[in-house]
């Protein structure tokens, strides 16, 4: 069976961007594959974040992973920093890697422009991510199209990890979902929606009320010519409404433009917030049974002991290749 392996930062609530753009193809995913999902921690604490909170997002970041769908039976759901070989092979990645191919990555540019004390983290923050995929054996990764140039760079320091010390890593493919693999953001529909928005009105949250959505979806920002239909040159706002209710009714983009011919943007707008409304109650509903539940440490624990097994079998084979240690 091929194996995919994929990861999601505890930065904040999961919005629907990374439900469209990742968590549903995981648990499409998930029959076909064998799957190794984390909550990326190290990642997260490349910018500064409150530790009390940290351990809250970690937690409601797994329980949301289960809530979406994924089933722990079939996929391996664990947390970066309890299995210690994403560091130590993370470390092997930056060695690596050149300072000039890292500071070209924009996230790395988009997150420390303008901003002081950038840490050193986060321009290694994409040898990190190379040492979680390789682990793994991994052939395939389902992201939004904002981690492409990531997984670029991950290809090539598995080849170059390969051609210099022998082969030891598959080479992996990113997968990206045709549509939804860019959900804009409510406030400025040309910029993505990102879990770490500033602005709460920009984003709508798996865990946010129902009216709560109905008012964000309400203020979005649209155009002023009043006409539903699909064009994200010209009509942003409108196009990334419509993404998000073809994505949350499982319909394709025609058919809900055909819905809203002839309406206008306030009947479009409260037809959007019903459709996401009707798709996260039975998320949420879920969600809540399992956050304060014991079950949910049980599959962690599980987790970690699996993705423990595996990634040390790989980080020890590195270790020989690149000379580290003792002979054995
Ligand atoms: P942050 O704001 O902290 O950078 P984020 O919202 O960008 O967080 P990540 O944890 O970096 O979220 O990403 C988790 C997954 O969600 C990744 O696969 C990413 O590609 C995907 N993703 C993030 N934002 C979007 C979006 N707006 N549309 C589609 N997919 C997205
Ligand atoms: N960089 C990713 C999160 C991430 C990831 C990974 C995604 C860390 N490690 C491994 C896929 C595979 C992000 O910011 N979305």
């Amino acid at each position: 069976m091929k194996k995919i392996f994929s990861g999601v930062q505890p930065t904040g609530t999961v919005t629907i961007g990374n439900y469209i753009g990742a968590f549903r193809q995981f648990v499409e995913l998930q029959h076909e594959y064998h799957c190794h999902f984390c909550i990326v921690d190290q990642h997260a604490i490349t910018v500064q974040q409150d530790p009390k909170e940290l351990q809250e997002t970690i937690r409601s970041l797994a329980a949301l992973y289960i809530a979406s769908g994924i089933d722990p039976e079939k996929a391996t759901l664990f947390i970066q920093s309890e299995v210690p070989a994403h560091a130590q092979a993370a470390w092997m990645m930056q060695c690596i890697s050149y300072i000039g191919e890292l500071e070209r990555m924009t996230q790395f540019k988009d997150k420390s422009e303008g901003q002081e004390g950038v840490s050193a983290a986060l321009l290694t923050y994409p040898p990190l991510m190379a040492a979680d995929i390789l682990l793994y054996n991994t052939n395939l990764v389902p992201v939004g199209d904002d981690q492409t140039q990531h997984l670029e760079l991950t290809r090539n320091l598995a080849e170059r990890f390969n051609s210099r010390y022998g082969k030891t890593f598959t080479i992996p493919e990113i997968r990206i979902p045709e549509t939804g693999a860019r959900i804009k953001s409510l406030q400025e529909p040309t910029k993505k929606m990102s879990k770490s928005d500033s602005n709460q009105r920009a984003t709508i949250s798996l865990l946010d009320t129902p009216k709560q959505i109905e008012k964000k979806i309400k203020s979005a920002v649209t155009d002023s010519e009043g006409i539903v239909k699909f064009d994200e040159e010209n009509k942003p706002g409108v196009s990334n409404l419509l993404a998000i209710e073809a994505a949350m009714s499982d319909k394709t983009i025609d058919e809900v433009v055909a819905k809203y011919d002839g309406l206008r943007y306030g009947d479009f707008k409260a037809g959007v917030a019903e459709a996401v409304i009707n798709h996260l109650t039975p998320i949420q509903e879920r969600y809540y049974e399992l956050i304060d539940s014991p079950e949910l440490d049980a599959i962690l624990d599980r987790g970690a002991e699996k993705a423990n097994e595996v990634a040390s079998a790989t980080l020890k084979r590195m270790e020989n290749r690149m000379g580290l240690g003792r002979k054995q």
